[in-house]
């Protein structure tokens, strides 16, 4: 006769339920955080990629999260390429996204590689915090406000309606180059970005910390209102390549 672990069981659900409450919590913090350029003298130094990853474990071992001292991790990591160097593997034709870390479901970390003359579509963060790195190189980031149009994604039913819709071209906000060391925040609502590598020969190398982790982002191809559904995948994850993407 097979028995049940009644601890375990409720060990997973109480476990599963303290990750539900912290995507909540994550989702209403993007009201309201909207970044810090430096960091903060109080707050502890990181010394390497491994060092940063067991202090943002830490920082996320709550249901409540700071995301200053998550801000401020970010920004005291000095990149090594000795460290990172594994995670970091290039498509020719397109930026790649290698998983890093997965933080214990709370956040993921990330490396993208973007070769020269590459850069995203214009798109969302699926309502989570996205603190981007550069470990090398240099990108642009291209901000747009947030369109108003929205949650109609599956396409409104009379013709007019899908016209106007269409039409509405979004409004470019402001252009940051980003330089080593430096670290981009944006959510949704702040607005939308793209990032570029502008640069003809040099590829570029960034560090992304997304939180909660999401399966699903928004991309407006047509630099439109118009938004559709795209699943993020993962080129490598922990240094090994995924041969399904
Ligand atoms: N958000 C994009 C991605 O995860 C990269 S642009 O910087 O946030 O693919
Ligand atoms: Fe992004």
């Amino acid at each position: 006769m097979s028995s049940i672990n009644t601890d375990v069981v409720v060990a997973h659900n109480e476990a599963d339920n303290e990750l539900k409450e912290q995507e909540k919590y994550l989702h209403k913090l993007t009201c309201c955080f909207r970044g810090i350029e430096k960091p903060l003298e109080i707050l502890p130094k990181v010394d390497s990629l491994e060092d940063l990853i067991a202090k943002l474990h830490d920082a996320f071992s709550t249901v409540s999260v700071n995301m200053y001292l998550v801000n401020h991790l970010m920004l005291s990591y000095k990149s090594k390429p000795s460290e990172w160097k594994k995670f970091a593997k290039w498509n020719r034709s397109r930026y790649t996204r290698n998983l890093v870390d997965i933080g214990n479901g709370k956040f993921n970390l990330l490396i993208l590689c973007w070769p020269a003359d590459h850069g995203s579509a214009i798109h969302d963060h699926a309502d989570s915090h996205c603190f981007m790195k550069l470990l090398q190189g240099e990108l642009a980031e291209v901000k747009f406000e947030m369109p108003k149009t929205q949650g109609i994604e599956d396409g409104p039913t009379e013709a007019t309606q899908t016209e106007n819709f269409e039409e509405e071209k979004l409004k470019e906000t402001a252009t940051t180059i980003l330089k080593e060391g430096d670290v981009a925040y944006i959510n949704d609502n702040i607005g939308l970005h793209r990032v570029e590598n502008r640069n003809h020969t040099d590829g570029a190398v960034s560090l992304h910390l997304y939180c909660p982790p999401f399966q699903m982002c928004s991309v407006f191809p047509s630099g439109s209102a118009k938004k559709v559904k795209c699943p993020v995948t993962f080129y490598s994850k922990y240094g090994v390549r995924q041969e399904q993407e």
